[in-house]
């Protein structure tokens, strides 16, 4: 039923990402804020067992992710940055069988990451710092292009759009072009339109209820609204109390033709997003 618009399987590294079904992407936060203080060894060892414990409720994939992009949050120094995300990365890579995606907008994180056994980069900036583009390129792995406008920083004071499906769209676009002018081909990218990144809540279910006219692009979708303050305005409920809503997303997403879910709770979206393929493979 579907048009065939990217070939099923997307080298990653020393992967591959099976794209003839929805997959689920587990969020791995190594910011020390998401660990209780038992020092350096604990805290890796706490990430790798979430990791693990990912992977065995059927993520393909582990976002490991050492800035906290929540809107408001401090920035943090590549080498800080550095230091928390080369360990966990290189212990995933020795372990698990899962493609390790490097949330990442900083060039020396991309580069070190790769060369440590990263399968994507994932960045939240598009690849627009200075020396993105030339990091992603060099490590030859596929990159995941999100929309936000500004800095998480400021992104939230009063987001404002003539369009935004045509400014989300037209941001892809844009950067597609410029990840071909410095040799990442389209083949390697995936696109995301950043839900909760400068945009409120109406902004989110609108790009949400419009996600197929992204198809357009003709590059695999990711989604990542998990435990997002979209869900929380929508049902009135704490970070630890979205999961139904979450799912609800999850599962809306997969019907409009998202390939990639990034998500915290990974064994209950992993059946919700089974339980839909099935339907959809069906006669
Ligand atoms: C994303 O959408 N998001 S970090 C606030 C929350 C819950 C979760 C208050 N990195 C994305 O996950 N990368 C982040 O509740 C991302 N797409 C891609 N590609 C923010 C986050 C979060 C923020």
């Amino acid at each position: 039923m579907s048009l065939k618009q990217h070939p099923d399987r997307l080298p990653c590294g020393s992967r591959f990402l099976d794209l003839s079904h929805p997959q689920v992407m587990g969020i791995l936060n190594v910011t020390p804020d998401s660990f209780s203080d038992g020092g350096r060894f604990s805290r890796l060892d706490q990430a790798l067992r979430h990791a693990a414990a990912m992977v065995a409720a059927g993520a393909s994939l582990i976002d490991v992710g050492g800035e906290s992009t929540r809107p408001g949050a401090r920035e943090v120094s590549p080498i800080e940055e550095l230091e928390r995300v080369a360990p966990i990365v290189e212990a995933i890579a020795a372990e698990l069988d899962v493609i390790i995606s490097v949330d990442t907008s900083t060039p020396a994180v991309m580069r070190e990451a790769a060369r440590l056994g990263a399968g994507l980069i994932n960045d939240v900036r598009s690849l627009q710092r200075d020396g993105a583009l030339d990091a992603a390129a060099a490590t030859g792995l596929p990159v995941c292009l999100m929309h936000m406008r500004g800095e998480p920083s400021t992104m939230q004071q009063d987001p404002y759009y003539t369009n935004l499906l045509d400014d989300v769209r037209d941001f892809l676009a844009e950067r597609l072009v410029a990840c071909e002018a410095r040799g990442i081909s389209r083949e390697r990218v995936i696109l995301d339109p950043g839900f909760g990144f400068a945009k409120t809540l109406k902004h989110n279910l609108s790009l949400f209820r419009h996600l197929e006219s992204l198809h357009a692009l003709g590059r695999p979708l990711l989604v990542g609204v998990s435990r997002k303050s979209m869900v929380g305005q929508v049902i009135g409920r704490e970070v630890n109390e979205r999961l139904y809503g979450s799912l609800a997303l999850a599962a809306l997403a997969v019907i409009k033709g998202a390939s990639i879910l990034r998500v915290h709770d990974v064994a209950e979206t992993v059946d919700t997003v089974r339980m839909i393929a099935a339907v959809q493979a069906a006669e």
